[in-house]
């Protein structure tokens, strides 16, 4: 063939970075980690999210005596809270459930994952992501020991890694014949370098429930919050509201919502956790904050067919 008509030679793109995906011999936990050098780290038992790496950093607390083996719930990471917020009202559906319901204590399914390779050019690594997606129905689940074991659903737990954030979703759907109610929150225990140079803003002259207190309502304070003792607060706050969280007056974590309008901010302080057999170290309370976000402070009707859904999408800086 006549060289001048050979056809040029197509160059070959070097591989574009793509997210990586595993999942351990024994099915119990997945990894997934960005080209950039962002991971997470998700237990199968209650979807729990142990860590998430950014910014060089870890940006979740986990206790050093945390139950890893599925014997008890994670103190630590994001657990998932659901079908009830804290202890369980008596004389409803939820009567019986364990506090804070049993998707934190149940093992779900890895639905599997979705990636979005760098849309740059192969030489920059810069915008990949990977969402996983995990799975908990009624049919997964047994011995229910309260009404909840007559209801019928499924629910779909979306993990998004992304450069500098992370974002989980929930879509929760009745798939049965009966109405329900229920609460739901991501429990995320924050990793902060000390406490006592931590603030909230976003929730100024937002009036909450003081746990600490009984739930007595309280006037909401008119700064940040600052945390020096025990704090156990659930506000309720237009989910449209910046949320961050700062250290030396440094933004360290802004939370966005979608869907989601209470917040609970808590600290278990020095003999709180003290109290508690899986919380370590001893001073672990000063590396920690959890801002929890969620649908807590009512119940939410699902009608049968009908799907709820609702987010959140932390950012570390
Ligand atoms: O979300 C805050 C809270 O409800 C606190 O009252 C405290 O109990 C915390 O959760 C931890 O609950 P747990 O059941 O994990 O010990």
């Amino acid at each position: 063939m006549e060289r001048s008509k050979k056809p040029a030679n197509i160059p070959v793109s070097p591989t574009i970075p793509t997210p990586n995906v595993s999942i351990s011999q024994d099915n119990s936990r997945v990894t997934a980690s960005l080209p950039t050098g962002e991971s997470v780290d998700i237990l199968l038992y209650g979807a729990t999210i142990i860590s998430w790496k950014a910014k060089g950093k870890e940006n979740l607390f986990l206790s050093s005596k945390a139950h890893l083996d599925g014997s008890k719930a994670v103190r630590g990471g994001i657990p998932l809270v659901f079908p009830v917020f804290g202890p369980p009202p008596a004389g409803h559906a939820t009567t019986g459930l364990p506090q804070h319901g049993f998707a934190r204590t149940s093992k779900w399914e890895y639905l599997g994952k979705s990636t979005s390779e760098s849309s740059a050019t192969p030489k920059s690594k810069g915008d990949a992501s990977v969402k996983l997606d995990f799975g908990l129905s009624h049919t997964m689940l047994d011995n229910i020991p309260s009404e909840w074991k007559n209801y019928e659903f499924g629910i779909t737990y979306s993990v998004t890694l992304n450069t500098d954030d992370i974002e989980t979703s929930f879509a929760i759907r009745n798939t049965g014949k009966k109405d329900w109610e229920f609460q739901t929150l991501f429990h995320t225990y924050l990793a902060v370098d000390n406490i006592s140079q931590v603030s909230v803003s976003g929730l100024e002259g937002v009036s909450y429930k003081d746990k600490t207190q009984g739930g007595k309502e309280v006037k909401g304070t008119s700064g940040p919050i600052t945390i020096d003792g025990e704090v156990d607060r659930n506000y309720s706050q237009d989910p449209s509201k910046l949320v961050t969280i700062a250290e030396k007056n440094k933004p360290r974590y802004e939370i966005y919502r979608d869907l989601l309008s209470d917040l609970v901010v808590w600290n278990p302080w020095e003999s709180k956790a003290k109290s508690m057999a899986d919380f370590g170290p001893e001073d672990g309370y000063k590396k920690m904050i959890c801002v929890e976000t969620g649908s807590v402070l009512q119940w939410n009707t699902l009608e049968a067919g009908d799907t709820w859904e609702g987010g959140q999408r932390i950012k570390a800086l």
